[in-house]
């Protein structure tokens, strides 16, 4: 048996707080909603497959009101669902 993958550093997932942070960063336009475009070009920025797939489901899940965008309310959710993911920082 094969114990090498322990001496890896181990990464963390990053938390709900964190992906929050990081979804704000996705608001290129600064208008304080976060489109799908900027949705999918931000989980391509975290180096997410799928971002395209991903940025649908997301956006479906956390558009509460269903305007499109995600608002500062909906955010919350958003983060939740993207946390389910277990990214972590690299
Ligand atoms: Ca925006
Ligand atoms: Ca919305």
């Amino acid at each position: 048996m094969r114990n090498n993958w322990c001496l890896r550093q181990v990464e963390m997932p990053m938390t709900e707080d964190q992906i929050k942070g990081v979804l704000r960063k996705f608001d290129k336009d600064g208008d304080g909603k976060i489109s799908r475009r900027e949705l999918k070009a931000g989980f391509k920025s975290l180096g997410l497959r799928f971002a395209c797939f991903r940025s649908r489901r997301a956006l479906r899940y956390a558009d509460a009101n269903r305007d499109g965008v995600i608002s500062e309310e909906e955010i919350n959710e958003l983060a939740r669902y993207v946390s389910k993911w277990g990214i972590s920082l690299t």
